[in-house]
């Protein structure tokens, strides 16, 4: 058996740590769609990492273009000073982007590429001569990554609460999950997009002044929190309301960029144009960490033409904007997007991934299922006093089974790699079926954590004898 690292340093993120450490899940290698653990379990990815391996693992393009880039120019300053890369990056980007955002800034992450779409948007207003312009509207259950603006305009209260008042000015508008009305819609669910959005409207009109307003931020799909649908027109119609009042309107494309929903972008998808896109993620296929904001050309172009000559138009940037590996990423990933066609390759996937998927109605606890592009969230009864805990039951059944997916409350989220087979796709969901069937079959065990993973159990319980032992000897000496 492996031996595992020392578990007490690393303070895991979004994880619950104590249980972690007592059932430790290391993976040591990935190639193509598979996982391989410290104690070689080999485990189907149905989560492209976390939403983030577009191309599949192992890629070797970019492996050798980073390994290059390293080796020639390891790091450039990123104030007053840059490299080539950066520009053709953009560039590259730029082309893949819908029309008209084609000024790019790069981040090193989703939540950075948040906070940056955010302060563009008001620093934009202010350079137009519109400074009170400064409100800034997100939604209910949206995920804008971790930093102070992201959590501020998010809607979910857990990833909050616990940090104080966050932005001021900040106002949210309704999610649309509405499980009563659209369980197991197929795709889009088609009624009350159009009322919805016009909340948008009644709230800004009634509670606040709409010339507040800078920017609405929305996911076009509302990934994190458990994969939320726009009804069929809402987006369209939240772009109208936004254009009607002069408000800024961001997507935060950071789950719904790459491919992800079978058309490059979310934006491409519904047809509706931000004025500011973020994306992260899959960027790079997730193998150096990399974000960037695509914002439409009047806009960066008026920070060109409003701000003193030889001024820093945007007081904004960090040491690792651009980071020259990161750029070699990004262009070796763009490189595959492009000879593999693979945004075409998840379009024509996703006819099967949606009957594979909705073969789960009817399956134990199977409360909803929805589904968009190479993407489903499997929603769960919940049991009334562990939130959560049968979506954690079922994801260490299938890890056991040798699938990986994705939790959180009591959605379990599938986004396999593009480069998934169907048979691949059919193993995902007969698999979610059977680690349901099975822990339902076992009544109140089943949610019995300690009963799954015993292999990591045992290991956990053995490092702590040693750690135990190493203290106790190094008292003595
Ligand atoms: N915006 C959106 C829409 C996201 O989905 C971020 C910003 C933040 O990105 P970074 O790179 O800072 O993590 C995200 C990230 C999950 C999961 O399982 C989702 C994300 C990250 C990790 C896990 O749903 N989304
Ligand atoms: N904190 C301190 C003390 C710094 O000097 C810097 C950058 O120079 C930062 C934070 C920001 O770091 P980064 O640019 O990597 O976001």
């Amino acid at each position: 058996m492996a031996s595992l690292p020392n578990l007490d340093h690393y303070w895991l993120p979004f994880t619950a740590n104590r249980q972690f450490k007592s059932m430790p899940r290391l993976f040591k290698a990935a190639k193509g769609n598979y996982y391989t653990t410290i104690d070689d379990r080999i485990l189907l990815d149905g989560t492209a990492g976390l939403w983030c391996v577009a191309a599949g693992h192992g890629r070797e393009e970019i492996a050798s273009a980073v390994a290059h880039q390293l080796r020639t120019l390891d790091y450039a300053p990123a104030f007053q000073n840059s490299h080539p890369l950066a520009f053709e990056a953009a560039e590259r980007l730029a082309h893949f982007t819908p029309p008209g955002l084609d000024r790019i800034f790069f981040t090193g992450s989703g939540s950075e590429s948040a906070d940056t779409a955010l302060k563009i948007a008001l620093a934009y207003h202010r350079v137009t001569g519109n400074p009170l312009r400064n409100k800034l509207i997100g939604r209910e259950r949206g995920y804008h990554g971790v930093n102070f603006g992201g959590v501020s305009v998010g809607g979910i209260a857990g990833n909050s609460k616990s940090f104080g008042n966050g932005l001021a000015g900040v106002d949210h508008i309704r999610h649309p999950l509405d499980i009563g009305r659209n369980a197991f819609t197929r795709g889009l669910p088609k009624d009350g997009g159009i009322e919805l959005a016009n909340e948008f409207e009644q709230r800004i009109t009634t509670l606040h002044d709409p010339v507040t307003i800078a920017a609405l931020i929305v996911e076009p799909m509302q990934g994190s929190a458990g994969v939320i649908l726009p009804p069929v027109g809402y987006l369209k119609r939240l772009r109208e309301i936004c254009d009607k009042y002069g408000i800024l309107l961001i997507f935060d494309e950071v789950i719904t960029g790459f491919g992800r929903l079978g058309t490059r972008f979310g934006s491409d998808y519904f047809g509706v144009v931000p004025d500011i896109l973020t994306c992260a993620k899959g960027l790079t296929n997730g193998a150096v960490p990399m974000g960037a904001v695509a914002v439409k050309r009047e806009i960066h172009d008026a920070f060109m033409s409003n701000s003193p000559a030889n001024a820093i138009e945007l007081p904004h940037g960090y040491t690792y904007t651009a980071h020259p590996i990161a750029c070699a990423a990004a262009i070796a990933t763009n490189e595959i997007f492009i000879t593999e066609k693979l945004v075409d390759r998840a379009a024509s996937l996703c006819n099967h991934f949606e009957l594979a998927a909705h073969t789960l109605k009817g399956i134990p606890f199977v409360r909803d299922v929805r589904n968009i592009g190479l993407v489903a969230g499997i929603e769960l009864e919940p049991t009334p006093d562990r939130p959560g805990a049968r979506a954690f039951a079922t994801y260490l059944k299938c890890y056991e089974m040798g699938v990986l997916i994705r939790h959180t409350g009591d959605v379990i989220a599938i986004s396999p790699p593009l480069t998934i087979e169907k048979n691949e796709i059919d193993r995902i969901f007969s698999c979610i079926a059977e680690a349901l069937t099975s822990i339902a079959a076992a009544g109140d065990k089943g949610l019995d954590f300690t009963r799954y993973l015993k292999d990591e159990q045992q290991w956990a319980a053995h490092q702590q004898e040693i750690h135990q032992q190493q203290q106790i000897l190094g008292k003595a000496a």
